[in-house]
């Protein structure tokens, strides 16, 4: 495409569509404060999957999901054949989350076809909207499950067995789930090879709306790993029992956390390492714990970190415990990516030609994108976000910011889907 974007589609990219169709999602799974709790796999998140494909179906896209839940939505190309070009993100949320993470990247997908389509712009590839299954991994870890066995990355019944905080396994939840959308056709998961993979996402960091820029030409994504310390010591009576004698799970619980920070000291705080997760087994004020579980979240961008550190994460946990025992076991391991240069070429022509400020740069957080990047020329367009805040109900992302990043994603469609 040239230089200049088709005036018509910029204009079919309707905000106000678009962030009424933001505020209807919002209500499925509402929190106080704006938020949103809609966990994967739960009938909330059904009900969000429905009321968009109403939307889908009401635009004459064909509808289709697969054996892991991940939802399709095509606008056919003149050359069905063609490879598509496949853009979207997640629709479930995290316990505590916000109105726009991962959910935009959907709703911009629908709309910039939506725009596409009723701004007359015949596309040679098809282009699909997608909905990854559980990419935030608050429900069942890991994250990004959906892409990962899409792409092939892992295999799906790894996961069979993880339970979630109710103890409901993963496996029973998803077949619950294939069986309430029965209804809808099912491709084979890992159905084809996209000609290329668009993401549009909030920035969830500050970077944009600190510099006045509009738009996120995302380069790449750091790699991320996810441990799960279980650590098993004896319970005993508070009040009774001498200190000498304890095997008091929490104690060496705060003892293998504190050796884990001394691992991941970062004088350049580039390296990204947390503990969000604790639980403490039984968990009252006069019973020494004899079971604690805490999780680690640990990301950089350079490989070499990434691993080396990763693999010291066990042995420093063993020589930090004084009497309890502790499995450590890896739940996630996303390598850093690049993206392969059509893409962001894709994003950053498609937001100058409209005159907007792009920035390329890096993500801190995970993305489904990642796991596309094996298969095809993927990339990310980020939008600025209030504060650079994510993951909590005070998300936010204006109706304009949001338009702007729609239009810039339909353009870039209309490109790579010629
Ligand atoms: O955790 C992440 O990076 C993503 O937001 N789920
Ligand atoms: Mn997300
Ligand atoms: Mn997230
Ligand atoms: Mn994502």
């Amino acid at each position: 495409m040239s230089e200049s974007v088709a005036p018509n589609l910029i204009a079919a990219v309707d905000e106000a569509r678009q962030w009424d169709r933001l505020m209807q999602m919002a209500k499925l799974g509402a929190i106080p404060g704006d938020g949103v709790n809609r966990p994967c796999l739960s009938p909330l998140d059904r009900e969000a999957r429905r009321l968009l494909i109403g939307w889908a179906e009401a635009l004459g896209l064909a509808v289709a999901t697969d054996e892991l839940g991940n939802l399709f939505l095509r606008h056919e190309g003149s050359d069905p054949e063609a490879a598509p070009v496949l853009t979207g993100s997640h629709m479930d949320s995290q316990p505590n989350g916000g109105r726009f993470d991962g959910i935009w990247g959907v709703l911009a997908g629908l709309e910039a076809v939506q725009a596409i389509r009723e701004a007359g712009l015949a596309t040679r590839r098809p282009i699909e909207v997608v909905a990854w299954t559980n990419e935030e991994g608050g429900r069942y870890a890991p994250g990004c499950m959906g892409s990962m066995a899409w792409s092939g990355f892992a295999k799906p019944d790894s996961w069979d067995a993880v339970v979630d905080p109710d103890g409901i396994p993963f496996r029973a939840a998803l077949d619950e789930h294939l069986a309430a959308e029965a209804d809808l056709p099912r491709r084979p998961l890992g159905a084809y090879r996209p000609h290329a993979y668009v993401e549009a996402h909030i920035e969830q960091g500050p970077r944009l709306e600190s510099g006045g820029l509009d738009i996120g030409v995302v380069t790449g994504i750091q790699g991320s790993r996810w441990f799960l310390v279980e650590i098993e010591g004896k319970t005993d009576h508070a009040g009774t029992t001498p200190l000498s004698q304890r095997q008091d799970a929490v104690q060496d619980m705060v003892r293998a956390i504190t050796a884990l920070n001394r691992l991941m000291q970062d004088p350049a705080d580039v390296l990204r390492f947390t503990v969000g997760k604790v639980e403490v087994f039984p968990n009252s004020s006069n019973t020494v714990a004899d079971r604690a579980r805490f999780t680690i979240d640990f990301r950089h961008p350079d490989k070499d970190v990434l691993l080396a550190r990763g693999a010291a994460i066990p042995g420093v946990i063993q020589a930090a415990l004084t009497s309890c025992r502790a499995t450590v076991t890896e739940r996630f391991f996303a390598l850093p990516v690049e993206f392969q240069p059509e893409v962001p070429g894709a994003v950053e022509r498609a937001a100058l030609a409209q005159g907007l400020k792009p920035l390329r740069m890096p993500s801190g957080a995970f993305h489904d994108a990642q796991f596309l990047v094996p298969l095809c020329p993927s990339g990310m367009i980020f939008v600025p976000c209030r504060d650079g805040v994510s993951h909590h109900p005070s998300e936010y992302s204006t109706p304009e910011q949001l338009a702007k990043g729609t239009r810039v994603l339909a353009a870039a469609l209309l490109e790579l889907a010629a």
